[in-house]
């Protein structure tokens, strides 16, 4: 299956459908996930998205996240019957099957069509379609396009748009780094059109931090941040000891690394 016709009288019954992303989900991992599953089950499709690990907490605002099944936290059965028994499973956001740990073999082995949209360099062939493209600048806008080019636009309602969006603008630093191209912009465009409301999301994703949080990312910046001036790089060193202390949870480090992209002379390598 190569083409986007087939893709579409493929989807033209109800599906069991799977929708999995990379371990430890951010925001565009999980939105594109959520956006699609949202999409897909507007369109009658049986849909359940699992991810490898937990995710988060600023991500838990998302339409359908509450049904989102954690494969660590003893869904290992349900997740398995559902992979064994799905029509299609689609794998958004990682380009290897080796991202996704047990997961993997589990997909690998199953009989569903496969579908992989990415935007990561080099991907394993594992699909029978492939949405892929280095030049998105996150696979929300890969789901976007796809949607869009299944003739279905008028499905993407605001929650959906929001899902998409909180991909795009975490996956292009909040449309700073070097991918913001004019597509992103187009597509951002039609989800405001769609009713994102970018504000609330932005909010949701980066005014959201626990009092934790925020002395951890202190601590960090004013003990651990270590600048190599003439190699012009900088890092953080995380013990297991610091995650503690500030009874660190998955995500917490996330913002750490554009505090250190931000000093001056220090080259943005990705
Ligand atoms: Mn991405």
């Amino acid at each position: 299956m190569q083409k986007l016709e087939s893709l579409r009288d493929f989807l033209s019954s109800p599906k069991k459908v799977v929708i999995t992303t990379h371990y430890k989900p951010d925001a565009d991992a999980l939105g594109s996930s959520l956006g699609l599953a949202n999409y897909l089950k507007k369109k009658g499709h049986q849909v359940h998205v699992i991810s490898p690990s937990d995710y988060p907490d600023f991500l838990k605002w998302m339409e359908g996240e509450s049904e989102v099944i954690n494969y660590e936290a003893r869904k290992k059965k349900k997740s398995q019957l559902l992979i064994t028994e799905a029509d299609i499973i689609f794998c958004l956001d990682f380009n290897c099957l080796k991202r996704i740990n047990e997961l993997g073999e589990l997909v690998r082995n199953a009989a569903a069509t496969k579908v992989l949209i990415d935007h990561h360099l080099a991907p394993e062939k594992f699909a029978d379609f492939e949405l892929w493209s280095t030049e998105a600048a996150a696979t929300a806008e890969l789901v976007f396009e796809l949607v869009v080019n299944l003739g279905d636009r008028d499905y993407i309602d605001a929650p959906i748009a929001e899902c998409l969006y909180a991909g795009i603008m975490t996956d292009t630093g909040q449309f700073k780094h070097p991918n913001t191209t004019k597509n992103v912009h187009l597509v951002t465009a039609e989800l405001i059109e769609l009713g994102a409301d970018v504000a609330k999301v932005g909010r949701y994703i980066y005014d959201n931090n626990s009092l934790d949080r925020l002395k951890f990312t202190g601590y960090m910046l004013s003990t651990k941040l270590k600048v190599l001036k003439n190699l012009k790089t900088a890092y953080f060193w995380i013990s297991a000891e610091d995650l503690k202390q500030f009874n660190s949870k998955t995500g917490d480090t996330e913002g750490l690394v554009n505090y250190a992209l931000s000093l001056k002379d220090v080259v943005f390598l990705r």
